[in-house]
């Protein structure tokens, strides 16, 4: 993983970026100090590196322009991509300068340089693996992570996927392999040059099961020692689930508990993976503002879909504007604060129509708001009606999901098959209801808009 890159000309400092700790920032500027003078004066370009300690140090020197652009990353990122990524960066990196009348650079456009840093760290696409046994949660967890429906089906995955995953404001590519014993072949090719390597556990299991653990430790020992490893104690709301202190002690890795199926554990999962990763305080505190964010995006589609409460979306709007700058997310913030913006404007102008017509006969305003309003009212009553009906679904929905664990903790196969088919019905009618709604919810916002 990329953990600090800085720009040096002149000997200063012309553009800083911790994304993980690594050095102290004497040693740091130390550093710096010892490679401007192993460059002073050289006349022609180098890129290299060196090992020291834990860290790689990587530098360019462009003997024209005079700078140097310096990495720390970790042992796990692949020779040749970093160095294939500084030469892509250099390039960008000179549309971005200026050189003065004293031969300085002068940066143009810090927030584009900003956005070109990320980017680096993007290419170089840091790697979080997710390995155990068949039906343990590594789906789930990656679904929790990026605030996706969760599946409460095990659907065994095939192989493994891939899927992009956002800590903060940094992208990481998250490995979910496939746990099932015939595509145990891949293991030891996918685990290699990882940053991280997350053991996912089914605490419920016996201990004679969970001891079956210890093979993916030995394996990530012999194929990936460089990565750092951890392990989910999983499914801790289920009976007999063992504490994440006892499967430390059977695995002897740093183990931390999760319920993957209850979504406000998101935060949890992310900070377990951030503080292993080391990442910077700065990227650790963005955590918390973009879950709520997330959560904030679902709550603003929701307030529409389902309650067409149009007065209290631009203040949703607004706070997701505010989250996303705090997130250095400055066109996401700019979209929403404009959305929020022309809600408002829209809403501003029917009350003041609103107004203007109540001048009129009662009979006349109907007539002028709307000819069907009529109808309003009564697609009022059916949406009442449907929502109702959804609170009812959703309770059933869950008392289904806790049968099935039950079921599923006695091993009772016949009777999973029959209660999920029940829960399958049961949310493909929520879903038709959502449809349903959200057709009659769009004709009134239409109304109300226009
Ligand atoms: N009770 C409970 N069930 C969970 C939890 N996490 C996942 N599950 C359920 O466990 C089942 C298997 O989850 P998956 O995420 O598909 O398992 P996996 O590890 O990806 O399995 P493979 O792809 O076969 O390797 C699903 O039915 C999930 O709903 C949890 O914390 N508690
Ligand atoms: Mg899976």
């Amino acid at each position: 993983m990329l953990r600090e890159i800085l720009i040096i000309n002149n000997y200063q400092i012309i553009l800083y970026k911790k994304f993980g700790k690594s050095f102290s920032s004497d040693k740091i500027n130390y550093l710096v100090y010892l490679l401007n003078d192993l460059t002073y004066n050289l006349d022609r370009n180098i890129l290299d590196f060196l090992n020291l300690i834990k860290y790689r140090v990587f530098y360019y020197y462009n003997c024209t322009l005079k700078y140097m652009i310096i990495l720390i990353t970790d042992f796990t990122d692949d020779l040749k991509d970093v160095k294939n990524c500084i030469t892509i960066f250099n390039l960008k990196f000179e549309e971005q300068i200026e050189i003065t009348d004293d031969q300085s650079i002068k940066i143009l456009n810090h927030d584009n340089l900003t956005k070109l840093v990320l980017e680096f760290f993007k290419e170089l696409s840091p790697k979080i693996v997710f390995i155990g046994l068949g039906g343990v949660g590594k789906t789930t967890i990656t679904k929790l992570i990026r605030a996706e429906d969760i599946p409460m089906q095990h659907i065994p995955t095939v192989v493994g996927n891939i899927v992009g995953i956002k800590i903060g404001n940094l992208t990481f590519s998250g490995w979910d392999l496939a746990g099932q014993e015939q595509f145990s072949f891949t293991w030891n090719k996918f685990i290699k040059k990882s940053d991280i390597i997350i053991i996912v556990i089914d605490s419920s299991q016996e201990i004679s099961k969970i001891k079956r653990n210890r093979y993916f430790v030995d394996l990530i020992k012999r194929e990936s020692p460089e990565s750092k490893v951890i392990a989910i104690a999983n499914k801790q709301d289920l009976p007999h689930k063992k504490s994440p202190e006892i499967i430390g002690k059977l695995l002897n890795v740093p183990t931390f508990p999760l319920i993957a199926i209850n979504e406000d554990q998101r935060v949890n999962m992310l900070s377990y993976i951030a503080e292993i990763l080391e990442l910077s305080e700065e990227i650790q505190a963005l955590i918390e503002p973009m879950v709520l964010r997330d959560d904030l995006i679902q709550l603003a589609e929701l307030t529409l879909e389902l309650t067409g409460n149009l007065n209290k979306v631009p203040k949703i709007y607004e706070q997701i504007a505010i989250l996303s700058n705090e997130l250095g997310e400055k066109d996401i913030a700019e979209y929403f604060m404009s959305k929020s913006k022309s809600i408002s404007e829209s809403i501003n102008e029917y009350v003041k129509n609103l107004i203007e017509n109540k001048k009129k006969s009662s009979k006349d305003l109907i007539e002028l708001i709307h000819p069907d309003e009529k109808n309003i009212d009564e697609q009022n009553k059916q949406i009442n009606e449907m929502s109702n009906k959804i609170v009812e679904i959703d309770s059933e929905i869950k008392e289904l999901k806790e049968k099935i664990n039950n079921a599923k903790n006695k091993k009772n196969s016949k009777i999973i098959l029959q209660l999920n088919s029940k829960l399958k019905s049961l949310e493909e009618l929520k879903r038709d209801l959502q449809e349903k709604i959200i057709e009659l919810r769009f004709n009134k916002i239409q109304y109300l808009i226009t």
